[in-house]
């Protein structure tokens, strides 16, 4: 792609309800539009690393086995007051009416969705466990949407759902999600650490958050670094150990203010090993039982000719939310990296173009040819403008390659250079190998 073709409506003028950084850069690199409050218009910039990420989520999800499908965003209320949450939902709820008069709502989750499925479905043990997930958008009114994309109206979200015959197989379903929500993360360059967490309207009796770190997070976090020294390698997929994986995890202090006792952490936590900071929810995940499939009568056969409500848990990864959480844990210093794995582009070229030369365009344009044709997604900065304001600017997109192709390029040496790190002098071969190799 050349930048010159490239729809990237880059806003100067931040409005001031851009109060953290993910949403400046994010309005100032034209990633997102805002249509009304907490809803967005995803630009093509935006929108190429929300795919990324949910690339990487579905990779991962359907590594542990479950399955993908899509269900619809407008549900009907008839479900929701099977299970009581129609009147518990609350205003956050967007309740729609059809032509007909019928009440409808456009979905801020799908357990009731899910669960009504499976019950026309599936009647014996002997298809159990299920692992089922999409990827959709959600609607909640939230009274106060802010920081972009971190707190909307209208959110992207992967939701998965487990069904188990008895909690024994529950848990082990819940142990794989937890397993691979930290590899998710993992790829995604985000240290995030499980935290014993409350329900909420999801409800339930065991759950998790996950955790990033940033300063401009909503929750006041206290943990013991050691957490972050939880070798994931050490495990493999069977059940047991999974399990001992998420005792280990468990095993650190890790909370959210709500559960903070000053005492208790001063007692387990050695103070060289305290973190206290802020941190940003990226994924939540609930065991809750038979929460929804006794109201809404979902049994199965058991062994033994016996009938028993499934037993469920459900959960969730906030994908756009993990757009603005990425750029939180990345932006420093006006530089923005991208993580290799979602950044928009794998490498940009930046040729000096003056009116009278066009030579180092021309050169720009054989190595973009090359690099297209060993399937390396390249963007090419063909704007004539000064070097020093094209350094500014992708200082911002965050693309974290560069070939500069200026003064001090050679007959077959290019200048390459990593963002926030020293430039070298390389030939094209190595560049690409150095590329691939990435
Ligand atoms: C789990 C999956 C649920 O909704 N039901 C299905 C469960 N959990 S949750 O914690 O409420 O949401 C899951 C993740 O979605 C993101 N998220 C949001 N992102 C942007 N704006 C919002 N208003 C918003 N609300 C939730 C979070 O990443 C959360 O962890």
């Amino acid at each position: 792609m050349y930048l010159s073709k490239l729809f990237i409506p880059i806003t100067k003028e931040l409005s001031s309800e851009a109060k953290i950084k993910s949403h400046q850069l994010m309005l100032r690199t034209g990633m997102i539009k805002q249509s009304s409050a907490g809803i967005y218009s995803w630009l093509p910039l935006g929108f190429k690393v929300m795919k990324k990420i949910e690339q990487i989520v579905r990779e991962e999800q359907n590594l542990i086995g479950a399955q993908e499908m899509l269900m619809p965003t407008i549900q009907s209320s008839e479900i929701w007051k099977e299970s009581g949450r129609y009147e518990d939902y609350g205003e956050e709820m967007l309740r729609i009416k059809d032509r007909q008069g019928r009440e409808m709502l456009y979905g801020p989750t799908n357990e009731e969705l899910i669960t009504d499925i499976f019950r026309s479905s599936i009647k014996s043990y002997k298809s159990l466990p299920q692992l089922l997930y999409h990827i959709q958008w959600k609607f909640r009114d939230e009274i106060r949407p802010r920081f972009g994309v971190m707190r909307c109206r209208e959110f992207y979200m992967k939701d998965a759902y487990s069904f188990d015959l008895d909690e024994e197989g529950a848990k082990k379903s819940y142990n794989k999600m937890f397993y691979s929500y930290i590899r998710t993360f993992n790829r995604l360059g985000l240290k995030a650490i499980p935290m014993a967490a409350d329900t909420g309207p999801i409800g339930g009796d065991l759950s998790h958050e996950f955790i990033i770190l940033a300063e401009t997070g909503e929750s006041q976090i206290y943990a013991d670094k050691k957490i972050f020294e939880v070798d994931l390698n050490k495990y493999d997929s069977s059940d047991g150990s999974l399990e001992k994986m998420r005792k280990d995890f468990s095993s650190f202090y890790a909370v959210t203010d709500d559960k903070f006792k000053e005492n208790d952490f001063n007692e387990k936590v050695k103070k060289e090993s305290q973190v206290k900071t802020k941190g940003i929810e990226v994924g939540h995940i609930f065991y809750f039982g038979d929460k929804y499939s006794t109201p809404l009568n979902c049994l199965i056969d058991a062994q033994g000719g016996k009938k028993a409500p499934v037993k469920m848990g459900s959960y969730g990864i906030g994908i756009s939310r993990l757009v603005g959480a990425t750029i939180e844990a990345n932006y420093n210093n006006e530089i923005m990296k991208w993580p290799r794995s979602i950044s928009p582009f794998d490498v940009v070229i930046i040729p000096s173009i003056s009116k009278n030369n066009k030579e180092n365009l021309q050169k720009a344009e054989k190595i973009y040819k090359e690099l297209k044709n060993q399937n390396i997604d390249v963007l090419l900065d063909d704007v004539d403008e000064n070097m020093s304001n094209k350094f500014k600017k992708h200082d911002l997109i965050g693309i974290p390659y560069q070939i500069i192709i200026g003064s001090k390029s050679e007959e077959d040496k290019f200048e390459f250079k990593e963002l926030n790190s020293k430039s070298t002098m390389l030939s094209l071969e190595s560049i690409k190998s150095q590329l691939k190799n990435k």
